[in-house]
């Protein structure tokens, strides 16, 4: 059982006992330690990360979560109202206040603090008194940027401990942390892509019917509250070839429902407006997501994780940056695009930035677009949103699925961000 390394309760031991309980005594434990901002971001990572060092790597993994209602969503086999579980080989504690740190108190060897959470101050004395010190990482955000790579893995002194934190960034570069990639994840797509019943079995539970008509470009849609969204859909509604539409229920729904001009846009509504056809989708369990990432020929994502799984998935993606003040997401933004469209000549790399930008409410790029009417580019007193160019946007996608093919296999060269994390964590063991 996770944590507890108890010795077995049986005198009659046998080789084999003694080999899986000593297996078990070296096995690494890592606690992970979650505060949920908003969303699904946090949880999401730590969640996919949790998994992967369970099941790739051996660890015992438990997970402090301090909102477990967030975590069920994507987990739902959870259950928020108790203290304590196991799901798939990992502890799930309900950190439910900030200086709780579980029934007893035991230290892991690797602690992670996910997006600079605060640890219980009670675990942190302890963690220093602890005979072996801990690894002790701090798990950032997700960032393209290039300054990532000088500050991963640099270490910070404790100002009263003899403990040394580490800090380790996700990055879509060399020298980084990498992403969160599970060794199985290319095989399960190709699965998927191979298999006409899988398809048309996914297609059926999600919409109802079966795979639409292959002319048709299906895009799923998950997105936080936008602005230019009624324009987009509009493009759509006007568009030569069919648009199929999937939007699992979440923060964009309630602006699909105005668009149709009905009450809702949950799980299992449909809508209709010329080419276009709107599914309304369940959210699912955290690894349903990527079937509709690979179900769909464009995938509008968002916040950090589905953004890392647009990636993996190998289409033209359309990414809707977690917004920040004074503008601080834009650079990332661009640091993100700088490394995606990296080998697309210039004029859909110009396209495909556009449309990021205009996605963003952000209306820099949009000067250029080559239907733009003079003169209306600063219109006060009031600037409408941007509008991202649909048909810009979508002339060049092929290019963008064969790059986004290409970018998979580069964004691989950093490695997995969970192996990047074991390895280093056991250096430091030694
Ligand atoms: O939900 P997000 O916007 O999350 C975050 C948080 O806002 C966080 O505070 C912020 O810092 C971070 O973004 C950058 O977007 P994200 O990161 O894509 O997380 C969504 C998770 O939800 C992801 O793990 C996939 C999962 N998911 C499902 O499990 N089922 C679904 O049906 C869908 C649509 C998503």
């Amino acid at each position: 059982m996770p944590h507890s390394k108890r010795p077995a309760a049986s005198s009659q031991r046998d080789a084999a006992s003694d080999a899986a309980e000593s297996a078990a005594a070296s096995r690494i434990a890592c606690d992970i330690f979650c505060a949920v901002i908003d969303n699904f971001g946090d949880i999401g990572v730590c969640w996919r990360l949790a998994r992967q060092l369970a099941h790739e790597h051996g660890w015992e993994v438990r997970i402090f979560v301090d909102d477990p209602h967030a975590f069920q969503k994507l987990c739902p086999a959870l259950d928020p109202g108790r203290a304590t579980q196991t799901i798939e080989d990992v502890v799930i504690e309900h950190w439910h206040e900030p200086d709780h740190a579980g029934e007893t108190l035991q230290i892991a060897d690797v602690v992670i603090e996910a997006f600079a959470c605060e640890l219980p101050g009670v675990y942190v004395a302890a963690m220093a008194q602890r005979e072996r010190t801990p690894v002790w990482l701090n798990l950032e955000y997700l960032s393209a940027e290039d300054w990532v790579a000088d500050f991963h893995l640099r270490p910070s002194p404790h100002p009263r401990y003899p403990l040394l934190k580490h800090f380790f960034f996700p990055g879509l570069g060399p020298g980084t942390g990498g992403v969160l990639k599970e060794r199985s994840l290319d095989e399960a797509r190709a699965a998927f892509e191979r298999s006409a019943e899988a398809r048309a079995a996914w297609w059926q539970n999600a919409t109802g019917g079966p795979p639409p008509d292959p002319q048709a470009t299906v895009i799923s849609l998950f997105a936080y509250e936008n602005p230019a969204v009624d324009a987009l859909l509009e493009q759509w509604c006007d568009s030569p070839t069919p648009i199929v539409l999937l939007v699992p229920q979440g923060r964009i729904s309630g602006a699909i429902a105005r668009f149709f001009s009905v009450a809702s846009f949950d799980a299992h509504a449909h809508a209709e407006r010329g080419p276009l056809r709107a599914h309304g989708l369940a959210f699912t369990e955290q690894r349903g997501y990527d079937a509709l990432l690979w179900a769909s020929d464009v995938n509008f994502v968002r916040g950090e994780d589905s953004f890392v799984r647009a990636q993996w998935a190998a289409r033209p993606f359309v990414w809707q940056i977690y917004p920040q003040g004074d503008d601080a997401h834009l650079p990332k933004l661009d640091a993100a695009l700088e490394h995606y469209a990296r080998t697309l000549a210039e004029a859909p790399r110009n396209a495909l930035a556009r449309f990021w930008h205009a996605w963003n409410g952000n209306d820099a790029h949009a000067a250029d677009a080559p239907n733009r009417t003079p003169g209306t580019v600063d219109a006060p007193p009031q600037i409408p949103p941007p509008v991202p160019d649909w048909r810009d946007f979508a002339q060049y996608l092929p290019e963008f699925k064969a790059r986004s093919q290409a970018w998979a296999s580069e964004l691989a060269q950093a490695g997995d961000l969970g192996g990047n994390l074991a390895e280093f964590a056991k250096t430091q063991l030694k």
